[in-house]
């Protein structure tokens, strides 16, 4: 899979060097590439942002270099172009699985009170645009929210979890939360692990674990149950 990122906090990126996505990235598993979208302006400030039309709060990000740096990342196959955006659909497990499916994504980070609407316009009309969101709450830019869904995307795609069944039993796939789990010691500051988990039953323990998952999301995420 290939992903670009767009930003002008490249650095932010240097943690996707590391851990499993590094390896992935080592391997040629992942292609990822991260573009400073400041190396597309031509003026000596190398300005990305300018006030409002209308009045308002805040900067929004100036067209021409998202329209240059689009142009440098979009290719000629078939990309999937990401704005992280508060006022987009919510990021989901089902979401990252979808994606995880993509050759090419492109992720076009925002800061300040967003970008010219015109980009996002122009880029719908040359490639799939999704506007996503991680959930309802704001954080600064996109950057911090492209991380997390990179993550979540790039773990799905084959080979860079080295073992594949540890995607199966995880909290969201199956629409439960995840049942709690435990190694050694069997008795730690006087709390015992659960009797069942010792018992080599093999189908006590999955019913044991199945139960837990249902308790944990009644107790925390009833609105998970609410469709069953
Ligand atoms: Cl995608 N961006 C920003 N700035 N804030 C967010 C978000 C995205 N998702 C939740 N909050």
């Amino acid at each position: 899979m290939r992903i670009d990122i767009v930003t002008i906090f490249p650095a932010i990126f240097d943690a996707l060097d590391v851990s499993l996505l590094g390896k992935a990235r080592r391997n040629g598993i992942i292609d990822l590439r991260v573009k400073d979208l400041r190396d597309y302006t031509h003026d000596r400030h190398r300005t990305v942002d300018d006030t409002p039309y209308g009045g308002g709060a805040g900067m929004v990000m100036r067209p021409e270099p998202w329209g240059e740096a689009l142009d440098d990342v979009l290719g000629d196959g078939d990309p999937l172009v990401v704005f992280p955006s508060p006022a987009g659909e919510v990021f989901s497990q089902r979401m990252a699985r979808e994606l995880s499916a993509e050759r090419h994504i492109v992720f076009g980070c925002g800061r300040y009170e967003g970008i010219d609407q015109r980009v996002l316009d122009d880029t719908a009309d040359r490639a799939r645009v999704r506007l996503v969101s991680l959930g309802d709450y704001v954080v600064n830019g996109g950057e911090v929210a492209a991380m997390a869904m990179i993550e979540a995307i790039a773990r799905l795609v084959p080979g860079v979890v080295g073992n594949p069944l540890s995607l199966v039993e995880e909290s969201h796939e199956g629409g439960l939360l995840e049942y709690p789990s435990y190694t050694k010691p069997p008795v730690w500051r006087g709390r015992e692990v659960p009797a069942v988990l010792l018992s080599g039953n093999h189908a006590a323990i999955a019913r044991w674990r199945r139960e837990r998952q249902l308790e944990l999301t009644r107790r925390v995420r009833p609105d998970l149950l609410a469709g069953e």
